[in-house]
C-alpha cells in the first residue's frame, strides 16, 4: 500500500517544506473556509512568515463551514498537504505546515467558537466565497432572505454562517473582556473589509447596540486583494502528487507560480510577517482590488462564458483560439480607463502577464468552475466598470457583450449553479420567447438601477444576445 503524506512520511529532498517543526506552533489565526484557495495561498505566506521570524504563535486553526471531508482528510494526514506549482520550469511540490487544527463547523460548532474566543486568537481570516456572506444587492446590508443570515438572526448563539460566527464570537469576547482582534476578508469582493464590517455591525446591532459599538470602535477589518489561480483538484492532481512525493496526498493541490496578496496594514493585535512570502502592505487597497477584479476576474468571467458556449472546457482551451484571445485583450482595453493608477504596477505588463497566466498549458482550470455564481460575480467584475464607462459617455458596448454571453449561458446551461438559479432560469425562458433580455432586468437587485434604466445600453445587450443565440 502507498504511504500516506503524514508526519511519518519520508519525502524526497527536492520537495520544499518549512524548516520549523509544526509541533512547535500555537494557534494565532482562525481561518473560515478551508477550500483550495486558502490552502494554496494564505497558508503558504504563513509558512514563510513563521519560518522567517521564528514566529511560532501564528499557527492556523482552519474551519470548514460546510464540508466535513477536508477536515477528516487533514486530520488523517497530520494536517499536512502539498501544493504543486506548475509553470514553464516544470512542477515543484511544497508541503505546507501552517494549519495545525481543523474544525468542521457543522459537527463541532462549540469547539470552533472556543477557538474564536480564545485570547490567543488575534486574527480571523475568511475565504468563504461571494455568496456565503448574505449581502443584499440593493442595500449592501444583510440579505434577510439568505438562509444563513435568517438562521443566525433567529438563533444567534448557534450560528452557521460566517457573519453569524463573527457576531457570536464578538458577543462572547465582549462578555469575557477579551482583547480586540482583526477580521481579514480574502474573498473577491470590492472593499471586502468594509463589506464584512458593515454586515457584522448590522447583525450585532440587532442583538445589542453596545456590542455593535464595541466592534465598530475596536475591531479592525482591513481589506485585501488576493490572487492565485487554483483550480479544483482532480484525480490527476493526486496522481501527480504521488509521483512527486512518493506518498499519497488526498489534499494535494495544483496551482500556478504567480501569487499576490495586497493587504491594508490595519491590525488590532499584531500580524504575521506575511511580507516574507511576498505580501505587500499598503494603506489603501482600493486601486489594486479594482485592477484585479476587473482585469483578472472580469476577463475570467468573459473566458468562462465564451468557453461554456463554445464547448471549451478549460481556460487554456479558450486561450488557444486567437479570436477569443483578441476578445479578451479588447475587454482589458475597455476596462483600463475605469482603473486608478496602481502604485508599483505597470498595467501593460500586468495585462500581458494575465494573458500568459490564462494560457498556462499546465493549468487545467475549468470554465464551468468560473462560470458558476454569475449573479454574485458579475456586479463587481462587469456591471461596475460598465456603469462607470456609461457615466462618462462611453457606450460600454463590450460590457453589454459580456452580459449577453452570461445570459446566453444561463439560458443554455442544464444545471445552472447559482444561488439565484430559479429566477434566472425563469427569466431565460421568457427571454427565449420574447427575444429580449427584459425579464432578466426585471429580477430585483440583479442589475444596478443605472443599467436597468439605460434603455440604450439594454438594447445593446439584446442585440448581442440575438447574435450569440443565432450562432
Ligand atoms: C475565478 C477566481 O472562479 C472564479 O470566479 O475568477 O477564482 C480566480 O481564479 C481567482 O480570483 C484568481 O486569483
Amino acid at each position: 500500500m502507498m504511504n500516506r503524506l503524514d508526519k511519518t512520511a519520508l519525502l524526497p529532498p527536492d520537495v520544499d517544506r518549512p524548516s520549523f517543526d509544526p509541533a512547535s506552533l500555537k494557534v494565532g489565526i482562525v481561518h473560515l473556509g478551508l477550500g483550495a484557495f486558502h490552502r494554496a495561498h494564505q497558508a503558504i505566506y504563513n509558512d514563510l512568515a513563521i519560518e522567517a521570524g521564528a514566529a511560532t504563535d501564528w499557527g492556523i486553526a482552519g474551519a470548514s463551514l460546510r464540508s466535513v471531508d477536508v477536515v477528516a482528510d487533514l486530520k488523517a494526514q497530520d494536517y499536512r498537504y502539498c501544493v504543486i506549482t506548475r509553470g514553464p520550469d516544470g512542477d515543484k511540490a511544497r508541503v505546507v505546515y501552517s494549519i495545525i487544527d481543523a474544525i468542521a463547523a457543522r459537527q463541532e460548532r462549540d469547539r470552533l467558537l472556543e477557538r474564536l474566543v480564545d485570547n490567543a486568537t488575534r486574527i480571523v481570516t475568511l475565504t468563504v466565497s461571494e455568496k456565503a456572506y448574505g449581502i443584499d444587492p440593493i442595500s449592501g446590508g444583510l440579505d434577510l432572505s439568505h438562509a444563513a443570515i435568517a438562521h443566525d438572526l433567529k438563533t444567534p448563539e448557534q450560528p452557521i454562517g460566517p457573519i453569524g460566527f463573527l457576531v457570536e464570537t464578538f458577543a462572547r469576547r465582549m462578555r469575557l473582556g477579551r482583547d480586540p482582534i482583526t477580521v481579514l476578508c480574502c474573498d473577491n469582493l470590492p472593499g471586502n473589509g468594509h463589506v464584512v464590517r458593515h454586515l457584522v455591525v448590522e447583525m450585532a446591532e440587532r442583538r445589542n447596540p453596545e456590542l455593535a459599538r464595541w466592534i465598530e470602535r475596536d475591531m479592525c477589518f482591513p481589506s485585501s486583494m488576493v490572487d492565485r489561480i487554483v483550480p479544483a483538484a482532480t484525480g490527476g492532481t493526486r496522481q501527480l502528487a504521488t509521483s512527486l512525493l512518493g506518498a499519497d496526498d488526498r489534499l494535494a493541490l495544483e496551482t500556478e507560480p504567480f501569487t499576490q496578496w495586497v493587504i491594508e496594514d490595519d491590525f488590532a493585535a499584531g500580524r504575521p510577517a506575511w511580507e516574507a512570502g511576498g505580501a505587500i502592505f499598503v494603506e489603501n487597497v482600493h486601486a489594486y482590488e479594482k485592477m484585479k477584479l476587473r482585469l483578472l476576474n472580469g476577463s475570467h468571467s468573459l473566458i468562462a462564458y465564451l468557453g461554456q458556449l463554445n464547448g471549451l472546457d478549460y481556460v487554456r482551451d479558450v486561450m488557444a483560439v486567437p479570436a477569443h484571445v483578441e476578445r479578451v485583450r479588447e475587454h482589458m482595453e475597455a476596462v483600463l480607463p475605469s482603473l486608478d493608477p496602481v502604485p508599483q504596477i505597470d498595467l501593460g505588463i500586468y495585462r500581458q502577464e494575465l494573458v500568459n497566466r490564462f494560457s498556462n498549458p499546465a493549468i487545467a482550470h475549468r470554465t464551468a468552475q468560473i462560470a458558476m455564481d454569475g449573479s454574485q460575480k458579475m456586479p463587481q467584475r462587469i456591471f461596475a466598470p460598465a456603469m462607470e464607462r456609461l457615466a462618462v459617455g462611453d457606450n460600454a458596448q463590450g460590457f453589454a457583450n459580456v452580459v449577453a454571453l452570461w445570459l446566453a449561458y444561463v439560458g443554455s446551461s442544464e444545471h445552472l449553479d447559482d444561488p439565484r438559479a430559479t429566477e434566472l432560469k425563469a427569466a431565460a425562458l421568457l427571454a427565449e420567447s420574447t427575444g429580449s433580455a427584459a425579464a432578466f432586468f426585471d429580477i430585483p437587485g440583479l442589475f444596478p438601477s443605472e443599467l436597468m434604466n439605460n434603455s440604450k445600453w439594454r438594447s445593446l445587450v439584446d442585440a448581442h444576445l440575438l447574435v450569440i443565440r443565432g450562432r
